[in-house]
């Protein structure tokens, strides 16, 4: 039985724990499991009624991790990894979601876990030295440590149009999806968005729907997936390996090993660069593309090559001339999150998919029918909002958390988030982030990050139960160093230049930082390693 079958009002909820862990995605799933190996009391609050975070709520059509599944997984338990069958190269949701729910059973997660139960707010108090953690259920539970497990891009957003619930078709949005099938057959579908979530959902929709128009505010760099099953062969030497290659995911730059670049894209010939982009857009792998020469992040001229480079192929599959040019991107490759597809370009060529260009006439407003853009209104049966996340901040600053002295995560983060490590903030003892802004987060394989930040975060509290300290909380000036630092490093690079949620640039109104630390996961893991190693540095603690 899962806790989906019990009613909510028979359920008990402690009244004090060690940890409140909010979100049960594979960072608060593993962290639970943790907990528990520690003999400290936890509950895990999540609004879904199952686990799995992002892979519970983004069931549109088409949804596939970017990262290979051999890769993509939990490290921790060697039993794990070696029982699980992954079936595909790039496994769809379904697949990664039975894969969460596996886990769940597995270590008999669910029993820790309240689910369809939104935290609301979260208060610490400074005598007592404990969190108050409350929830739409009117729960209220104190704990020693608070731990936001709530993931990078859960806060949804929409267009920031007027009429949005004037629309008299159905509306979906891509991180909310039904949970039963949606059947398109014959309808008029309109699609706002052209990220991740609609790269890979249009070609599926448009296979289906009568027509599609794609409404499109700033085009996507997409490779194509080369998805496949997975061969038993490599399957077995992933588990003969799998060691080996977990150490060097930990040591990488994105989580994912790459053999490192040798070469700038400036100093070969074009032949060579271009045989390059080639292996790399055939490999069907973003790092690939990302790391093919030494300086596409950090130098516009060489990565204007890569762009060059897409901007061919999209010329040469997308046959209507204007609809390819509207889809070539100006930003520099990888400064937005680059996408990975099937038949995404292709889709353009069918005779039942059109392409808006809000660039040249703008989103107006929904009306009953459908969309109204500067130039004309559109009619549709449904409208799917691919319009993404305030992401990163979003889903820790729509808690209402209070600090010491009563003081608003909101409020202090007001100009920006500002963390030391990534993990934690000042003003906020014992309250810990899983991959919060400041660290590699979006930039990496989110499972290595996650496992790291949950270790680091297990190893701290174990620490200071071990020697009888009660408080951690990051010292101002050590937090005001690591925002210089992650600050510095971004702007070695050419992140900056776009309009992009790590920018925070998709939220009107939401402060323009670069969020992420860009410097790899190799040399964050030694650095939050060292603060450990020096009876962490940089925190107080009392
Ligand atoms: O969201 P997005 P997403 N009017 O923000 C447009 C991960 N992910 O859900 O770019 C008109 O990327 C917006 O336009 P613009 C991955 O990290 C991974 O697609 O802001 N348009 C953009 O085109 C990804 O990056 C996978 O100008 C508006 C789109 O909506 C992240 O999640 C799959 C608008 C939103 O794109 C988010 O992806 C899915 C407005 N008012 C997601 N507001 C894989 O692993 C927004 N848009 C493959």
């Amino acid at each position: 039985a899962t806790s989906n079958d019990i009613p909510s009002d028979s359920r008990t909820v402690p009244a004090s724990v060690d940890v409140v862990v909010v979100g049960a995605g594979f960072s608060g799933m593993y962290l639970l499991h943790r907990l528990r190996e520690m003999n400290l009391s936890a509950v895990v609050f999540e609004a879904g009624t199952d686990v799995g975070g992002t892979w519970y709520w983004n069931r549109y059509p088409g949804a596939r991790v970017d990262v290979e599944s051999l890769a993509y997984s939990y490290s921790f338990s060697e039993e794990l990894e070696q029982e699980y069958e992954w079936q595909e190269r790039y496994p769809t949701q379904p697949e990664i979601l039975r894969y969460a729910q596996h886990v769940a059973d597995r270590f008999d997660l669910r029993r820790d876990i309240f689910f369809r139960t939104r935290v609301t707010a979260a208060a610490y108090d400074d005598r007592d030295e404990t969190w108050l953690v409350r929830t739409d259920h009117g729960d209220a539970v104190t704990a020693r440590f608070l731990v936001m497990a709530t993931g990078c891009l859960s806060h949804s957003k929409l267009p920031e149009i007027p009429g949005l619930d004037r629309f008299t078709g159905a509306t979906y949005h891509t991180a909310h999806w039904p949970h039963d099938d949606v059947d398109f057959t014959g309808m008029r579908v309109g699609i706002i968005g052209t990220g991740s979530s609609g790269v890979q959902s249009i070609p599926v929709i448009a296979a289906q729907a009568a027509g599609v128009t794609v409404f499109q505010r700033t085009p996507a760099y997409s490779l194509p997936a080369r998805n496949r099953r997975l061969r038993p062969d490599e399957i077995a030497d992933m588990k003969a390996n799998y060691r080996a290659f977990r150490k060097a995911q930990r040591e990488s730059g994105f989580g994912v090993p790459t053999a490192p670049a040798t070469k700038s894209a400036l100093e070969v010939s074009d032949e060579e660069r271009d045989a390059a982009f080639e292996v790399a857009w055939e490999s069907g792998s973003l790092v690939n593309l990302l790391t093919a020469f030494t300086d596409l992040a950090v130098d516009q001229e060489a990565n204007d090559t890569a762009k060059r480079f897409i901007h061919r192929k999209i010329h040469q599959i997308v046959e209507d001339p204007r609809t390819a040019a509207d889809l070539c991107p100006e930003y520099p490759v990888g400064t937005k999150r680059p996408c990975l597809d099937t038949d995404y370009y292709e889709t353009y060529n069918r005779e039942n998919v059109h392409l808006v260009n809000l660039r040249r006439t703008p989103l107006v407003e929904v009306t009953e029918k459908g969309v109204r853009t500067s130039d004309k209104e559109y009619a549709f049966d449904a409208i799917v909002y691919a319009t993404g996340f305030d992401a990163m901040t979003g889903a820790l600053t729509n808690v209402d958390i209070c600090g010491r002295g009563g003081v608003s995560l909101k409020e202090t983060w007001r100009a920006g988030p500002r963390t030391y490590l990534g993990i934690s903030s000042a003003g906020f003892p014992n309250m810990f982030m899983i991959t919060g802004p400041g660290s590699p987060s979006v930039l990496s394989n989110m499972v290595v990050s996650i496992e790291q930040h949950v270790d680091w975060v297990a190893d701290a509290i174990e620490y200071l139960d071990r020697h009888g300290i009660t408080t951690i909380e990051p010292v101002q000036q050590a937090q005001d160093a690591w925002v210089d630092h992650v600050n510095l490093i971004s702007g070695f690079t050419l992140y900056p230049k776009a309009n992009s949620w790590y920018m925070g640039a998709n939220v009107p109104g939401k402060p323009q930082v670069f969020m992420p630390y860009a410097g790899g996961v190799g040399e964050y893991r030694k650095k939050c390693d060292e603060v450990a190693a020096h009876g962490y540095e940089g925190f107080s603690l009392s």
